[in-house]
């Protein structure tokens, strides 16, 4: 009997089963004692790109630190969320994309806004309801988007923004756009079954979709381990049939590294990829969380040994890409920016009451018999 014959018995040939694949060439590293944690080294950046992520660390932590100013001065609306200690991720993160490329980002990705072209004084403006920020002084103040510099604007329902992503990816290859989309999600997100649903669908329709899950420790108060039973969220890749990585969440570059793997990778055709970056809440979960769950010293040890701003001075100083006062001269230079631009934002507008109806229905289809009075005009 011919090969193709018994082949044709037994039915089709069997696929072997799946193989968890969790790669670990980015995972956060342990060092001898006594030796401060650095950045990875290889890395295919160039020295003026590197000054340009230690430009973005800086200036969303800056900005943040403004930001909790303005909050204590009573003239934030909403709540403030941090992303103190987490920089690194999104910063690196959103460093590998293409201006055309989509993020959706979470309230620890500041950093990746900034990356997309965000300025501080939209930020400064979005965060005191302002009529010239983002959202028009509408909604929550980290609800806002910006279709042209390619983010989608989060809601507060945690998970939905992966079907959403899955599906503006579906509409971007149904339209022969050739884009990538970034979406990044909590631990506690991780365990929603909207982000279960989203990637099931992105990875059979092998969709370009990469998920960076920012596993912080906390979801609220609640640790990790008290909400999902693996101890890598990488491990949740197996679920779907697609690839899982491990980073160290707080070296700028190894985020940078295993982003732009993940996008070359989503981008030839080979489908979604899920990254764990391991990392530090050092923030409650919003300003008014005092943090008393955390066991003490927890939050010390973290400012103390793994911070990623001063990794990477520690890095940039080490290998002779910075000098100190290159970094001063490059903080000084955010931080005028800031000094500018919160000015600007606070002696900006606040949106006209009438606003409010504008942004709801598309305006310019509704028959005038229908429309309110105010928008007649
Ligand atoms: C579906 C859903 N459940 C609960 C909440 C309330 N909630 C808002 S933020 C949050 C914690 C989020 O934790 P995590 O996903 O780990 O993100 P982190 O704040 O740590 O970045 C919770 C429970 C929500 N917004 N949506
Ligand atoms: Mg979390």
């Amino acid at each position: 009997m011919s090969d193709t014959k018994q082949n044709h018995k037994r039915g089709p040939r069997r696929r072997p089963a799946f193989q968890m694949r969790i790669n670990t060439k980015y995972a956060p590293r342990k060092v001898a004692d006594g030796q401060a944690l650095s950045c990875i080294t290889g890395s295919s950046l160039t020295d003026r790109q590197m000054l340009d992520l230690y430009r973005y660390l800086k200036l969303t932590r800056l900005v943040e630190e403004r930001i909790v100013n303005l909050y204590r001065q009573t003239k934030v609306v909403g709540g403030v969320y941090r992303s103190l200690g987490q920089e690194a991720t999104a910063v690196g993160s959103a460093y590998a994309l293409r201006p055309d490329d989509f993020i959706t980002p979470i309230i620890r990705d500041l950093g990746a806004c900034f990356v997309k072209g965000i300025r501080p004084r939209e930020i400064f403006a979005q965060y005191m309801a302002k009529a010239w920020g983002p959202s028009g002084g509408k909604d929550l103040n980290v609800h806002f988007g910006y279709m042209e510099k390619g983010f989608i604007g989060p809601i507060s329902h945690l998970g939905d923004m992966i079907p959403v992503m899955t599906g503006i990816l579906l509409g971007a290859r149904l339209q022969k756009k050739d884009i990538v989309g970034l979406a990044y999600i909590g631990d506690g997100g991780a365990s929603t079954g909207a982000f279960y649903e989203g990637m099931n669908f992105a990875a059979v329709q092998k969709l370009p979709l990469i998920v960076i899950a920012e596993h912080n420790q906390y979801a609220y108060s609640t640790p990790t381990n008290l909400q999902t039973a693996v101890r890598n969220l990488a491990e949740k890749a197996a679920a779907f049939g697609i690839s899982g990585y491990i980073v160290d969440g707080n070296d700028v570059i190894a985020c940078y590294e295993v982003t732009k793997q993940a996008v070359d990778y989503a981008r030839s055709g080979r489908g979604a990829v899920l990254i764990e970056a391991k990392t530090y809440r050092r923030k409650g979960h919003a300003e008014h969380d005092d943090q008393r769950y955390v066991p003490d010293g927890e939050i010390d040890w973290w400012e103390k040994h793994n911070d990623p701003v001063d990794r990477f001075e520690r890095f940039l100083l080490d290998k002779k890409i910075a000098t100190k006062e290159k970094l001063d001269e490059i903080t000084a230079d955010a931080q005028r920016e800031i000094d500018e631009d919160s000015e600007w934002a606070e002696s900006s507008p606040m949106p006209e009451a009438e606003g409010a109806v504008y942004g709801v229905f598309d305006n310019s289809i509704v028959p005038p018999a229908f429309r309110p009075k105010v928008l007649e005009n």
